[in-house]
């Protein structure tokens, strides 16, 4: 009986435990507010946000996923700072933020904001923890600092497109940036005591590019990017981009196409536009048939 009741026991424990994605929806719910159905989450869930403006700040503490369902239409917007990370366990995307004070506030180790829009705060990013990552975002309108990090290690800042900010990035922490195109900027990188690896990344047209900076190989400076419309938010590269292949230069961050990393939010292994496609049109023929016949489905739909 008792060795039973000890394969009982282990066979309880080894029962996964499964991820729920909770959905809030401002119309339709189940859950109507962000910090209602942040309450509702358990470790390892994902917190799903309808598209919608939220005026609402979140305070992370458990590991989760948050996640809008379109970066361009599910914004976050305060007055004071929108997102404070306080657990290392926590990957942001697909998210607009903003922050009159602060969009996003990581406070902890490890956690990675990738695939979002920062824009119209104070500090877009302020990085009080170690380890770190922002990826493929896109950081901008920002009239203190797009990036902040004073006195953290081994944070990675990569694959990023920062503009129209004070300071780009305002460090003074060991840090990885690279593979970054960072322009229109008061200083593109402000690093009075900064000697992190700085290398491979893009500046145009900041008053400023380096300030202070202890500054590695692979820097492009002063040679337009070439997007394709940044007035329109595209920031495809044009063919005749400088920085086509010239991002970091280690397999690890090499394009999904097996190239040599493109700088910029479409570079490295995790691009923007990795998300589902979304169907814009669809032709079933013919209309209607028997039960047992076949027909055809046509699609088309884009991956932003
Ligand atoms: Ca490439």
């Amino acid at each position: 009986m008792k060795t039973i009741l000890c394969v009982m026991i282990i066979m309880l424990f080894a029962l996964p435990v499964l991820a729920t994605t909770i959905v809030v929806d401002q119309w339709n719910g189940p859950y109507y507010t962000i910090a209602d159905g942040y309450a509702a989450c358990s470790d390892g869930d994902t917190l799903l946000l309808s598209p919608a403006l939220y005026n609402e700040t979140l305070t992370i503490s458990k590991p989760l996923t948050l996640k809008g369902m379109d970066v361009h239409s599910t914004i976050m917007q305060t007055t004071t700072t929108t997102i404070t990370i306080n657990n290392g366990d926590v990957l942001v995307q697909d998210l607009t933020v903003r922050g009159n004070n602060c969009g996003i506030h990581v406070t902890q180790e490890t956690p990675t904001i990738e695939h979002c829009i920062i824009e119209q705060s104070g500090y877009g990013v302020d990085m009080d923890g170690d380890d770190a990552i922002i990826r493929n975002c896109i950081i901008r309108n920002c009239n203190n600092s797009g990036i902040k990090t004073y006195g953290t290690l081994y944070n990675k800042i990569i694959n990023n497109v920062i503009h129209d900010c004070n300071y780009g990035i305002n460090a003074r922490s060991h840090l990885e940036i690279c593979s970054n195109i960072i322009i229109n900027c008061n200083r593109g990188i402000s690093g009075d005591s900064y000697s992190g690896n700085l290398y491979y990344n893009c500046f145009y047209n900041n008053t400023t590019n380096i300030y202070g900076a202890t500054v590695g190989p692979g820097n492009i400076e002063d040679q337009n990017p070439l997007f394709e419309d940044l007035s329109s938010s595209n920031y495809h590269l044009l063919p005749a981009s400088p920085c086509i292949d010239t991002g970091i230069p280690i397999g690890l961050y090499q394009d999904l196409d097996g190239t040599r990393n493109n700088m910029g939010i479409f570079g490295g292994q995790t691009p923007w536009g990795m998300g589902n496609p979304t169907v814009l049109d669809m032709q079933i023929t013919p209309e209607s048939v028997p039960q047992g016949a076949t027909f055809d489905v046509e699609a088309t739909g884009t991956v932003e």
